[in-house]
């Protein structure tokens, strides 16, 4: 039989035990407690999944802004935060350290960040980052794993330094180099201090791209201490599992780096597509690189009244790992007729785009607005759920509003 997700998931909500949740009856998801209870330097609007690790996403209506705000992005942690950090607006401790190692590395070198603001240049972009997991809640048969909905994404303006300068700085070795791999200063859920959470990375050629970061603001601000605070990697196009918090090692390997969650079933799919339900050996699972074309409807939010007569505006956003959305279009009879949306060109390569349309209905009643986006080589995304993997990974299929017409 498989678990409900109510009690696999929601054993602890935004802080609580949830007393009686032996009796919950299978099926039953629980309501939470969003809004009543904000996690620091977040709007109260965010969904909390679990609080152990903090967990927590945005609804689409609160991603409605081109840029999205630092209260909004969502929170996705593997560990437990690092401690004695400040959770507040705050300014950036010139005195924390960025160690560069690793085979690829001949001597390990030591920045701190005071001097990796000096001695680098800085540079600014719009970046997406998306979960791995983000639309996990819909794969059936379930995925174990955070029950993410639509809300795992967030595409703020990231400040830092170009990894690849300070690799360069760091004399690595180009040829040796396969992988880069980082560490963080959070910690293991069960409290050993020899287990860490997580420990990820990039193929050298991904790291070495002019938008590969080693990020300290996020919209122009020191990070949100949820988000990283005060040092992260930002790889735009990628698993937002490769884009390190509490940054404060990086290793360039001579290998795939096989760090915490870089093996066995995470952040992985199976290499060829299997029906669902399937077990997948370790060996034929395949580390997820870049994600897939993807959109979302910020505005109206779901269940909008609409006069028949005014017709409706809809926007929203989409983005793709692997190039830029080529077209974006809309459909209000389930998919059986489509047509285009405006799109705009990406501020620069991994922002995600905007979208807008004024929709007409033909009459009143119950409406379903979806909305799909085509990449450059012309993949759109799928009308129903994608290709089942044992993790419930990489869930890109259209997103839809529900809309009555008055
Ligand atoms: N050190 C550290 N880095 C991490 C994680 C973590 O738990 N610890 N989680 C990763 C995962 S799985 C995701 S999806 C993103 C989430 O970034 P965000 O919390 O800033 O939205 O951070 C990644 N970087
Ligand atoms: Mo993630």
């Amino acid at each position: 039989m498989v678990p409900s997700l109510s009690r696999r998931n929601f054993l602890y909500l935004a802080g609580l035990p949830v007393v009686f949740s032996s009796t919950l009856p299978a099926g039953v998801r629980l309501l939470g407690l969003s809004g009543a209870d904000p996690l620091p330097g977040k709007v109260a609007g965010l969904t909390v999944l679990n609080d152990r690790p903090v967990n927590a996403e945005t609804p689409p209506h609160l991603l409605n802004a081109e840029v999205t705000p630092a209260d909004h992005l969502f929170v996705r942690n593997n560990g437990v935060v690092p401690q004695g950090l400040p959770t507040g607006p705050t300014t950036l401790p010139d005195d924390w350290t960025l160690r560069i190692a690793g085979e690829a590395v001949p001597e390990p070198v030591t920045f701190t960040l005071a001097e990796l603001r000096e001695r680098f240049d800085e540079h600014s972009y719009q970046i997406t980052l998306e979960c791995g997991g983000n639309g996990r809640s819909e794969f059936n048969p379930p995925a174990r794993g955070n029950q993410w909905s639509t809300g795992a994404v967030g595409s703020p303006r990231w400040t830092g330094v170009r990894l690849r300068d300070v690799l360069e700085a760091a004399g690595y070795d180009r040829e040796k180099a396969v992988y880069i791999g980082y560490y963080g200063k959070d910690t293991h859920l069960s409290g050993d201090p020899d287990k860490i959470p997580i420990s990820r990375g990039v193929p050298i050629e991904k790291a070495l791209e002019d938008e590969s970061l080693i990020a300290w603001a996020l919209n122009d601000a020191p990070l949100p201490l949820l988000n990283g605070y005060p040092l992260r990697l930002v790889f735009g196009g990628y698993p937002a599992s490769c884009s390190g918090k509490w940054l404060s090692e990086i290793v360039v390997r001579d290998q795939v780096h096989d760090g915490e969650k870089m093996g066995g079933q995470s952040y992985r799919v199976p290499c060829e597509p299997v029906p669902p339900g399937t077990t997948v050996e370790d060996e034929d699972m395949c580390i997820i690189l870049e994600m897939p074309v993807k959109s979302l409807i910020t505005s109206p939010r779901t269940g909008a009244v609409v006069e028949a007569a005014d017709g409706l505006a809809i926007a929203g956003h989409a983005w793709c790992g692997k190039s830029a959305v080529a077209r974006l279009d809309y459909s209000i009879d389930f998919g059986s007729t489509w047509r285009s949306c405006r799109l705009t060109r990406p501020v620069n390569r991994f922002a995600w785009q905007h979208f807008s349309a004024d929709v007409k209905f033909p009459q009143t009643g119950y409406y379903e607005v979806w909305a799909r986006a085509t990449d450059e080589d012309g993949t759109a995304q799928p009308m129903v759920l994608p290709g089942w993997n044992p993790r419930g990974y990489l869930n890109n299929a259209c997103h839809r509003i529900a809309i009555k017409v008055v």
